[in-house]
């Protein structure tokens, strides 16, 4: 079936300070939370998004949280995401509690990767990651609410698993049992991030919670970062998460759908060239302990994504985009055939890491 994109996002659009004249309206990126559509109107690009509100339920304060952020960093002159407000002078546009929307300004001349294109791209992610990571240590944590709580708490995440495997509403677990059993055998290396928070020996930072490199712009010309987009998740949390995440979408041979598992492995030097851009920004302010949890951040972040498909497909999908019925279960086993690759590559990660502290 063909849809009309532009015909039936037309009126959503119209409800923004938009300039000029709306000419089209079509999907873009490859996000799995929101619906993101290219407005192109006579005089500018803009993106349109529909906000995934069965995620963020609470779409005031995430856009609070939001324009709190981009007003930080604009008034540091450092580029980012330009929310453009509706007619009625609102962050965005409420329909109904299910049905809402916001417009950022389109950032002309970027790239986004859906993978590393070479390594100077990476390297350069990395700073900018450690970077941004340094921008939010003078934000005022009390400013931000918590717009998905234990959002990166893996132990809970691993209940939420068993209890979706308990329910196995869909009759999945029969077709991942391979899958089921090897993040069982796992279930005792997922709290070390979580209790370091709580006992304080890993501080609580402001991070961004979601930094695959699809969610930052580079520079089309200079490959330099150029902006830090989805800010939705930015809350406390630990740079661990954030190191790790990066790695497990970047350090891959393969895309994260990759059905063929032969083509998927962790590459180890782009480990080694994202650790590098990442230490040089945030050497400064990184403990002793995060940074030996660094490598560790890796396999826990790898299988936690992996976790999160695994119970998604086993709950019916109703959390990420997918495109085919086992899209979820697919991306579960490239997370872990990763996850194994980092887990047995510790110590090497280690060896890098001290290479660089000396
Ligand atoms: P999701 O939460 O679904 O991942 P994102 O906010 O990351 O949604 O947007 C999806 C994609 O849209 C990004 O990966 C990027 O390619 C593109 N995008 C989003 N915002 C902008 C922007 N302001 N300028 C240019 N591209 C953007
Ligand atoms: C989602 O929104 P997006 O596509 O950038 C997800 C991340 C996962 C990632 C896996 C809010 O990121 O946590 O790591 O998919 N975002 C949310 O690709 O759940
Ligand atoms: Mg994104």
């Amino acid at each position: 079936m063909n849809v009309d994109y532009t015909k039936e996002f037309k009126e959503v659009a119209e409800a923004f300070q938009l300039e000029g004249k709306i000419q089209t309206i079509c999907p873009y990126g490859e996000g799995h939370i929101n619906q993101t559509l290219l407005v192109t109107t006579t005089s500018k690009r803009y993106i349109l998004q529909k906000m995934n509100t069965k995620v963020f339920t609470d779409p005031d304060h995430l856009m609070k949280n939001i324009c709190y952020v981009t007003e930080h960093l604009s008034s540091k002159g450092i580029e980012t995401l330009h929310v453009i407000p509706t007619k009625k002078d609102e962050p965005f546009l409420k329909l109904s509690q299910e049905e809402c929307y916001r417009v950022y300004e389109f950032i002309e001349s970027t790239i986004t990767y859906q993978s590393v294109p070479d390594k100077k791209v990476f390297y350069n992610s990395g700073k900018a990651f450690g970077q941004f990571q340094n921008y939010l240590k003078e934000f005022d944590a009390s400013l931000l609410t918590e717009t998905i709580p234990n959002f990166h708490n893996t132990p809970k995440r691993y209940k939420d698993f068993e209890q979706a495997l308990k329910e196995d509403k869909m009759n999945r677990a029969k077709d991942c049992q391979k899958e089921i059993e090897f993040l069982s055998q796992r279930k005792s290396t997922l709290g070390k991030v979580v209790e370091g928070l709580n006992d304080g020996s890993i501080p609580l930072r402001v991070t961004h919670n979601d930094t695959k490199l699809n969610n930052i712009l580079m520079d089309a010309e200079t490959l330099e970062a150029r902006a830090i987009i989805d800010l939705d998740t930015i809350m406390p949390g630990s740079m661990i998460y954030d190191f790790g995440d990066s790695i497990r979408f970047g350090a891959s041979t393969a895309a994260e759908d990759e059905q063929d598992l032969d083509k998927v492995h962790f590459d180890l030097s782009l480990f080694e060239t994202y650790f590098s851009g990442y230490y040089e920004s945030v050497r400064e302010s990184i403990t002793e302990k995060e940074l030996n949890l660094l490598p560790y951040g890796a396999y826990l972040l790898t299988t936690e994504c992996g976790m999160r498909f695994l119970t998604d497909y086993l709950s019916g999908d109703t959390y990420f985009a997918t495109k085919y019925a086992n899209h979820n279960l697919i991306r579960c086993r490239t997370q872990f055939k990763l996850a194994k690759e980092m887990e047995d590559a510790l110590d090497e990660m280690l060896g890098i890491v001290q290479k660089y502290k000396n």
